[in-house]
């Protein structure tokens, strides 16, 4: 049944059905589904087969469209099913999609595993420039910020963050991670961030890997 639900949910994400896909999320958290399994299971292979046939030319724009569409949708409806931490743990963290680009439902997911975990999370949004990242971190007392990004050529801007931070004297006193499809730990290590994370559980762990050391 699981399995079938799966599969239904990569079904429904390829086609771009939107109805579908927020019915098929509804119907997998109600049969007990865990969010992050039915998220990393069913809705996430299915946005990367999106991404792949994209890629190689077998969907174009007016597709991904439909698609992105079903996806945030039905990542809406599972995010809000999140088991949240009773607890408010100390550790406040700032995101956001790195400026020029617009790929926000993983840096979304982050949000909502973070905020679940008991961080206190400001969400800048996407298409956040370099400045406002260190602006909000500043005024919001962060520990950490984090930046995601999904085009190569948005990459970049992580590093120019890391960049502003140390022309700032700010470099040690927040921790950076950074996260997105194309990212790696390599380029983690290459810009100078603190971490880097695969996925949004990977992101949590991370997270208080690193409010471990700066204590
Ligand atoms: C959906 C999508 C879109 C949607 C985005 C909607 C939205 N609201 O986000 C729309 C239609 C807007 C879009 C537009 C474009 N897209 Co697009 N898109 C995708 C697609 C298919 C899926 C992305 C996604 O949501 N993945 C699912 C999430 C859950 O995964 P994720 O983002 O990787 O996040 C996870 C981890 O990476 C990690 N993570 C992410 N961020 C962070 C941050 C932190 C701090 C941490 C700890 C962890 C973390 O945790 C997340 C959860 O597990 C990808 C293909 C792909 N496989 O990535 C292409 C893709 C990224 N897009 C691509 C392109 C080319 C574009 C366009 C340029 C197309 C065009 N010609 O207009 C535009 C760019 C617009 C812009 N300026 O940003 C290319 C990029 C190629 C490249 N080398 O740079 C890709 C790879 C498709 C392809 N195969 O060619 N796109």
């Amino acid at each position: 049944m699981t399995q079938k639900i799966f599969e239904e949910a990569i079904k429904a994400i390829v086609d771009g059905d939107t109805d579908r896909a927020t019915e098929l999320a509804r119907r997998g958290l109600d049969e007990g589904i865990a969010p992050l399994d039915l998220m990393n299971s069913g809705f996430i292979p299915g946005i990367n087969q999106v991404g792949d046939l994209f890629g190689s030319g077998k969907l174009f724009i007016p597709g991904l469209i439909k698609s992105a569409n079903a996806m945030e949708k039905a990542t809406a409806v599972i995010n809000d099913a999140i088991p949240r931490e009773q607890e408010t743990v100390s550790g406040k963290i700032v995101i956001g999609t790195v400026e020029g680009d617009m790929h926000d439902i993983g840096k979304t997911i982050v949000v909502s595993l973070m905020r679940a975990n008991g961080f206190e999370v400001l969400d800048l949004g996407r298409d956040v420039p370099t400045d406002r990242f260190i602006e909000a971190a500043e005024k919001f007392n962060a520990d950490i910020i984090g930046s995601s990004t999904l085009l190569t050529t948005t990459m970049p801007m992580q590093k120019e963050l890391e960049e502003e931070l140390k022309k700032a004297g700010l470099k040690d006193k927040y921790k950076t991670i950074v996260g997105g499809a194309p990212v790696t730990q390599r380029w983690a290590d290459r810009i100078g961030a603190d971490a880097f994370a695969q996925d949004a559980g990977d992101g949590v762990k991370k997270v208080k890997q690193l409010l471990a050391e700066q204590r």
